[in-house]
């Protein structure tokens, strides 16, 4: 169990300065303490960005192909812990072991594939309008980048923040979600035996308003990434914005699986309910909205809420547990007023809408897979992220319906479409307004080497992962170089006007 010492700043485990703690809780049964963290504040920040900050320029200067190497390393570590990390994962945040296990091989993934951009070209030469002159744009690091990383993929979101980070020659301070502590530590503890230098990587534990704020607010972070609310990630932006940082925000979601009349109805009530009760929908690309057409909806709805209700809920550490608890007593209660406030608009309540307490059920965090009917357009629960497991049925009479309906949020990260029709698919993949389409298939399942973010409120512009995972944490150089013998100025424009 972690006492205490649980920050990691310029290579060394220390405690919080005015030694302050927080305790993690396991949410299947949240008598148990998994362990004390350190509780930072402003001083323990600045501490870190200014490791950070002096590890910066030696971390920079090594050849990305060795930054590379140490992430291929990293990847390494994460394959042998792989096991231990998940078990530790479904004690601190509650999802299935297999799910856990998932988390964790997206972090072997991005580590392998990042590494291998340490070989990579790095910008282009361009051609110029002057004669013997070398053009070319590079890629350079940002300096000190803070990451502000969530509870649901408390090995996943970290990685795909921070190996594009390191890659590209930033040094970096995480401040972790405070629900997810021990997991911080543990990848942390992984990096050092990496190989990653004294100060490269620090870590910060405690609460956003206190340690993430403080990330935000340091004169030395160039660059701040956050996964987390919209509400959040509007403060942090704006924040960021007035201080002229980088800021690369991935927020909330109300995805959307739509079914069509020629859909394999089978395929669909498979994705629908990996979607909306996978991880107990506590995923930005949960599906908490079922659009279905009317031809359809009776069977698809029976079938759907036949086999919700059948579904297994344990501690995630059961073999047999479908699904876990939600993460603490907080969102539960969270959770069950939003149906609560469903209902009061008129949706119908098809299975689940309880909080489970009977038996062991009672000392964890349980919620019962909730479908709800007749959900409109215009109710709160079919606009506003719930991220628990709960899903909505709205029905629909066309393909131009659907698309509509799916479209009609504030958000836009992962929306799906049932079909067999190769027109009604391409119309979708057009239409549909989100970072992520997917035909056939359900809303959550993303692959590290696709872009990952989303449209409208979910996001500010930026995308992880991908061919791209380096764009927000690295700014381009254009570089000129004149190697002509000749005294003469050649002014561009001016003396070059080739058009
Ligand atoms: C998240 O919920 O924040 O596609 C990330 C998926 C996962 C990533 C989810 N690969 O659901």
């Amino acid at each position: 169990m972690h006492s205490g010492k649980t920050n990691f700043i310029g290579g060394k485990w220390v405690q919080a300065q005015d030694g302050q703690t927080f305790e993690s809780l396991n949410p299947a049964r949240t008598a148990e303490v998994i362990g004390r963290y350190a509780r930072s504040w402003q001083a323990d920040v600045e501490a870190a960005v200014t490791a950070a900050a002096a590890a910066y320029p030696a971390w920079r200067r090594i050849p990305a192909p060795v930054r590379g190497a140490t992430l291929f390393r990293m990847g390494q570590l994460l394959e042998r812990e792989k096991e231990r990390l998940a078990r530790q994962m479904v004690e601190e945040m509650g999802k299935v072991l297999v799910e856990a296990r998932g988390d964790v091989q997206e972090a072997i993934d991005m580590a392998y594939y990042i590494a291998a951009f340490g070989r990579m070209p790095n910008g282009s030469v361009v051609p110029s309008e002057r004669a013997e002159m070398f053009c070319s744009a590079q890629r350079m690091p940002v300096g000190v980048v803070g990451l502000i990383t969530p509870w649901n993929f408390p090995i996943a979101i970290p990685s795909w923040k921070m190996f594009p980070a390191l890659l590209a020659g930033n040094t970096v301070v995480l401040k972790p979600a405070e629900d997810t502590p021990g997991l911080a530590v543990s990848f942390v503890e992984l990096l050092v035996e990496a190989g990653v230098p004294s100060g490269v990587v620090n870590l910060v534990t405690g609460f956003g308003a206190e340690a993430g704020a403080a990330l935000v607010e340091s004169a030395g972070v160039s660059t701040i990434s956050f996964t987390g609310s919209t509400e959040t990630g509007r403060l942090i932006a704006g924040r960021c914005g007035q201080l002229m940082k980088r800021v690369s925000c991935e927020l909330g979601g109300k995805n959307a699986i739509v079914v069509m009349d020629d859909a394999n109805i089978e395929l669909a009530i498979k994705g629908a309910l990996w979607s909306a009760f996978g991880t107990a929908g506590q995923r930005c690309t949960a599906a908490s909205r079922l659009i279905v057409h009317r031809d359809v909806k009776r069977r698809f709805r029976d079938e759907l809420v036949d086999r919700a209700s059948a579904l297994r809920m344990g501690a995630g550490i059961d073999p047999k547990a479908q699904i876990g608890p939600v993460i603490n007593r907080k969102q539960l209660e969270r959770i069950h007023r939003y149906v609560g406030i469903g209902v009061a608009e008129g949706a119908k309540t098809l299975t689940g809408g309880r909080v489970l307490d009977e038996g062991a059920f009672g000392d964890g965090c349980f919620y019962a897979p909730t479908v709800l009917d007749d959900m409109t357009l215009s109710m709160r629960v079919a606009q506003e992220e719930i991220f628990g497991p709960v899903t909505g049925i709205i029905e629909v009479g066309s393909l131009e319906e659907a698309l509509a309906a799916a479209n009609s949020t504030q958000y836009g990260l992962s929306l799906s479409l049932y079909t067999q029709n190769v027109t009604s698919a391409f119309r979708a993949i057009q239409e549909l307004e989100a970072g992520i389409v997917y035909i056939n298939l359900p809303t959550s399942g993303a692959e590290i080497q696709l872009p990952f973010g989303g449209v409208k409120n979910t996001g500010n512009g930026h995308r992880e992962a991908g061919w791209m995972a380096m764009d927000y944490c690295t700014e381009w150089k254009s570089i000129y170089v004149n190697y002509a013998e000749s005294e003469e100025l050649v002014r561009a424009q001016i003396d070059t006007q080739v058009a």
